[in-house]
Order: C-alpha cells, then structure tokens, then sequence
C-alpha cells in the first residue's frame, strides 16, 4: 500500500523493485493517490497496480488503503524510494512469525538513515523519547512509515489522524492496545527525486499533538 502525491518521477522504478523482491509471494499493490497532477497514479495503473484516490492527506490515504487491502500482510512502503523493497521479507516474516505489527526502524543495528538532517534526528529521538516516557513503550523509531500489519489489526486500532500524525498514532494505539509489535532494522535511503511533502516545523506541531491527545481515554 503506497500513498502517493506527485511522484511520477519515481513509481515505475519503486514498482519494479517490489515485483523483483516480491518474487516468491502473490500480492497487490495498492496506490491511493492524491489526484497527482503529474499523472503518478495513471504511470502505476498502467504498470499493474490498483489505485484509489484519497485528497485529504498521507493518514487519510493510508486509511482507505487499509479498508480496502484483502491480504494476510498489509505493508505501508513510500514512494519515493526511500524505503528499499530488499526488506519486504523481513516485514513479511515479522507478521508470519505471529506478530500484529511489524516496524521499520533506523535507529537499530542495521538500520540507519541516508534522508534525515540533523534537526529532524534531534526531534525524532525528542518524539519517541516522549512516546516512550508516556506511554510506557520500547520503540526507537517513530514517524517512520515502513510497515507490516497482520490482516484486520490496523481497523482494531480506530485511526483518525489524517496527515503526518498518522504514524506515530499507530505506535501509541499499538501500545496502548498491547499488540505484539516487533522491530527490525531498515536502512531510508535520500528521496530519488519530486519534493518532500513533510515539513518539519507544521508536521512537528501535528506530531506532538497526536502524542499530547492520545493520553486521554
Ligand atoms: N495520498 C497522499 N500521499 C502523500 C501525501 N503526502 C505525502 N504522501 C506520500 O507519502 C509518502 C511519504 O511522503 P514524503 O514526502 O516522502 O515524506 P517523508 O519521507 O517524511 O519526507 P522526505 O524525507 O523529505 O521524503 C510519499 O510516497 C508521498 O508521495 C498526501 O497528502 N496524500
Ligand atoms: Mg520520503
């Protein structure tokens, strides 16, 4: 499942990639597009995959996608090949060995991080110190969005954050839920080419919000 905004430029060679690692399984992929202008979700139909379009924002677009996804393993991957399809086995496996979510994580031995300057890893590391303090929690990624979900956990979690927020919701319902979540390291590698979408300082404010909101209930 990919949430795509203007990323033309990149979604043939990030399908190619998933089909080359995903050799061994049967699959779809699944694009939920925000009416690219630049025709991102025309290039993926063309090229095989299912598209649905969502305008609100990357949570609100990861949403439709989780209602509409029919696999066992519901994977969340970027498009801006960051995220390398190397690793869709790990994910896969972290699922198939019982778990209800399976993380990406640059900050574990192995994992790392080509796309992150030094501001946003000083307030990734602020963020999940946070989530940890409050909520009780392990995690040493957050805001990272490659993921794995057994079928049917993402619905039991009621997400609503419509934008950026959207990860880091997924770790603290996960938490507060006591899902079996699991960890593996994943190397994001620089954004190829379009622009980033996220910005620090507004998607920050969104961040802590959803961190702040979810203490109560
Ligand atoms: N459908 C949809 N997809 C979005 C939206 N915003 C971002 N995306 C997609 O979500 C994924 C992550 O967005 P990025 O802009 O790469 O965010 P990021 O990785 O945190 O930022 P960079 O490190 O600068 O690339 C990409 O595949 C985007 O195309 C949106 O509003 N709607
Ligand atoms: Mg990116």
């Amino acid at each position: 499942m990919i949430p795509t905004f203007n990323e033309a430029a990149n979604i043939a060679k990030v399908l190619s990639g998933i089909k080359r690692s995903m050799k061994r399984y049967s699959y779809e992929v699944i694009i939920v597009d925000r009416h690219s202008p630049d025709g991102t979700a025309e290039k993926a139909e063309d090229l095989g995959a299912s598209v649905l379009y969502d305008d609100i924002g990357k949570g609100s677009a990861l949403m439709k996608g989780f209602r509409r996804a029919r696999g066992k393993v519901i994977i969340s991957m970027d498009a801006d090949l960051s995220n390398r399809p190397n690793e869709l086995a790990l994910l896969i496996a972290g699922i198939e060995s019982g778990h209800d979510i399976c993380m990406g994580s640059r900050f574990l031995a192995g994992g790392g991080t080509g796309d992150m300057p030094v501001h946003r890893r000083l307030g990734n590391r602020f963020f999940v110190s946070l989530v940890n303090l409050l909520y009780g929690s392990h995690y040493t990624d957050l805001c990272y969005g490659y993921r794995s979900f057994a079928r049917g956990v993402a619905q039991r979690l009621h997400l609503d954050e419509e934008g950026f927020g959207i990860e880091t919701e997924i770790n603290i319902k996960a938490q507060k839920k006591r899902l079996r979540v699991m960890e593996v390291p994943s190397y994001e590698k620089p954004r190829v080419k379009g622009e980033a979408k996220l910005r620090s300082i507004q998607d920050g404010y969104v961040i802590l919000r959803t961190i702040f909101r979810n203490l109560q209930d």
